[in-house]
């Protein structure tokens, strides 16, 4: 059974983003695969976060994770921060990545903004982290949304470097899982921008939590232009919004686009976002309703996530230590 990894930060509200193009992905992938989740606030850290707003947005994404499908029975969940080897592995590989291939990570762009000198050190190496992350554990499967893509990339340049400098065959290749017809949902406001839970503007996404009536203000808001939607997909081509929109209802409603088009062919975006609303209130009322359950016992939770970390860290151990071995460190 091949091992699959991913991640999410806590730095904020899971979106329809995350959701759609991670999350809900990786809830059939416990049956199939021996699956590790964790929620990265090593990597949340990377730019601000408020220690309090921390620790409850780490147990809040956990218990979202749980209320969208994730099973801490039959898959491995828990907190990035609690098994110390991602970290350590992290160091070897920000000596193996070089600058030039950092230069040219785009999320590093688009996060550090305009002011590149002003960006935390972490941010610029956060691809050597998450590399660390995959490959502590030999996974060789990724579920991520598409943006990531570019990330997974850069983790296999490390493993071959490390293999090559090193004269070993021991990290994996690792291979990206880019799955539905959401893999990149966008921002509600800007259909060239990926819909982010740290945009600063609310209205750019449907958070997991927002409650029937946001979400209704939300799509209502949503930008649009002024066509009536077409009968075939092409005819989407240079209107991204429009675009976002009839991916979204696709995925929530497990609808191919083209066969939703030929339904809503013709008409305005005005009765499609109120189809959409409906199809998106449903679909996220169990999950928020699970969510508000498992938020009353945080001991409980609590308790997962160490079990979790405990079985993470059994698997992770051996396989830093040898790394360790291969690089040349004393054994400790
Ligand atoms: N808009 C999106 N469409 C599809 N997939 C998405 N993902 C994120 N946004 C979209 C996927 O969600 C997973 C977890 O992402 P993350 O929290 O580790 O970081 P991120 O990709 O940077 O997500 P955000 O929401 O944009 O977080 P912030 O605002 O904190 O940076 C990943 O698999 C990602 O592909």
């Amino acid at each position: 059974m091949s091992r699959v990894f991913s991640g999410i930060q806590p730095s904020g509200v899971p979106t329809l983003g995350n959701y759609l193009g991670a999350i809900r992905n990786w809830v059939p992938l416990q049956e199939t695969h021996e699956a590790i989740y964790c929620v990265v606030d090593l990597h949340a850290i990377t730019v601000w976060q408020d220690p309090a707003d921390l620790r409850r947005q780490t147990r809040e994404m956990a218990a979202t994770l749980i209320a969208c499908g994730l099973d801490p029975q039959r898959c491995t969940l828990f907190v990035q921060s609690h098994v110390r080897a991602h970290a350590e592995l992290a160091w070897i590989f920000n000596c193996i990545a070089r600058l030039g291939w950092l230069n040219r990570m785009t999320q590093f762009k688009d996060k550090a903004g305009k002011d590149r000198e002003a960006a935390s050190s972490g941010l610029y190496v956060y691809p050597n982290l998450m590399a660390a992350d995959i490959l502590v554990y030999h996974a060789t499967k990724v579920p991520v949304g598409e943006d990531q893509k570019q990330h997974l990339e850069l983790a296999n340049d490390i493993a071959e470097k490390f293999n090559h400098d090193y004269g070993v065959d021991f990290f994996p290749h690792i291979d990206p899982l880019i799955q539905g017809v959401a893999a990149r949902v966008m921002s509600l406001r800007d259909g060239t921008k990926k819909m982010s839970k740290s945009d600063p503007s609310d209205q750019s996404r449907i958070n997991l939590n927002d409650s029937p009536d946001d979400i209704a203000q939300k799509i209502r808001r949503a930008k649009t232009d002024p066509e009536p939607l077409p009968d075939h997909l092409a005819g989407l081509e240079a209107r991204p919004e429009a675009r976002n929109l009839v991916g979204i209802l696709a995925a929530v409603t497990g609808t191919l686009p083209e066969n939703l088009l030929r339904e809503h062919a013709g008409q305005g975006f005005g009765a499609f976002k109120n189809t959409l609303t409906d199809a998106l209130v449903a679909h996220l009322a169990p999950i928020q309703a699970e969510l508000k359950r498992l938020l009353e016992d945080p001991a409980s939770l609590d308790a997962a996530l160490r079990l979790g970390a405990e079985r993470a860290g059994a698997v992770a151990e051996p396989i830093l230590e040898k790394a360790r071995e291969i690089v040349g460190f004393l054994p400790r």
